[in-house]
């Protein structure tokens, strides 16, 4: 069904694999729309409760954004590019009812560090690399780089990799809160599928709840501590604040799934 991504589907786990191992996965408009209608299956499929996002064989993750396609853009072509892919994939990731874990298993770099960043977790491996090299392009990140780069990493830091267009290690990575954490490259989704089966485990209304109240700090024109209020309220009124406070009470686990 699609040509440049897979879908694995297993105990509640839906995992999606850029899959260009030639061009180091690097995203054209097709694949960005492919793994846009996957992602809107997925979110559909109630078997599925958290999304892992990673690159096909053990050299990138997703080398950034197709520049063969975008070499002879003119401006609007350009914007419109940006435009769509946000809306398709980066900011569609972001705002993801399940949880995403982009699980890092090499180069990252443009659009690709760009499609981990949009993910609400990201896991790399040691061999992973990753900065925003767009500038030594003519360009700059289109896909949402200046924005959230500066919000995981600090204005300063984000400041110096993109003007730099160099790249960190995924030590680097994690000590300065770019990725979660760092583990082998033969652990990665063993690691990953770990965390997602201990999230599996917690009401997924809660969970969405919580993605749309953190999400809201970070948008403009909402407030954070109201939209928590908000999602806070409507949790009172779900089957599922019932079973997760009644299990407490009766000292057993609390079943949010089939
Ligand atoms: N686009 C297209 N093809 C790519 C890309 C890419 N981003 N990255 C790698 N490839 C291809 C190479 O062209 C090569 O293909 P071929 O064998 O046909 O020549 C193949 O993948 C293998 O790559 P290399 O031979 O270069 O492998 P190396 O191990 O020598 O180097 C690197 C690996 C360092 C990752 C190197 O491939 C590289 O620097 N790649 C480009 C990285 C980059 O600049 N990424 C940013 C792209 S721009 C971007 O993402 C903009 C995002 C915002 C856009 C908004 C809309 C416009």
């Amino acid at each position: 069904m699609f040509e440049n991504i897979s879908i694995e589907i297993s105990e509640g786990i839906g995992v999606l694999t850029i899959n260009r191992p030639k061009q180091l996965n690097a995203l054209n408009k097709q694949t960005i729309e492919e793994a846009h209608k996957a992602l809107k299956n997925l979110e559909a499929d109630s078997n599925v409760g958290v999304i892992i996002l990673t690159g096909a064989e053990d050299k990138a993750f997703v080398a950034g954004a197709d520049i063969k396609e975008f070499a002879d853009f003119s401006i609007a072509q350009g914007g419109t590019l940006a435009q769509e892919g946000q809306r398709l994939l980066f900011d569609f990731v972001e705002h993801y009812s399940k949880p995403v874990i982009a699980a890092v298993n090499g180069f990252a770099l443009g659009g690709g560090l760009e499609l981990a960043m949009a993910a609400h977790i990201r896991i790399a491996s040691s061999n992973a690399k990753m900065g925003l090299p767009e500038v030594s392009l003519g360009v700059i990140p289109g896909y949402g780089g200046t924005q959230r780069l500066a919000q995981l990493v600090g204005k300063g830091k984000a400041n110096e990799m993109i003007f730099s267009a160099g790249m960190i290690s995924a030590e680097e990575a994690a000590t300065c809160g770019l990725v979660n954490s760092v583990v082998p490259q033969e652990s990665l989704m063993e690691t990953v599928k770990k965390l997602a089966s201990k999230i599996l485990r917690n009401s997924p209304m809660a969970i969405r709840s919580a993605i749309k109240a953190v999400n809201a700090g970070y948008t403009s024109g909402k407030n954070g501590y109201e939209v928590e209020i908000e999602e806070f309220a409507k949790c009172f009124g779900t089957e599922e604040f019932k079973e997760g406070t009644t299990a407490f009470l009766e000292k057993r686990k609390a079943k949010f799934r089939k």
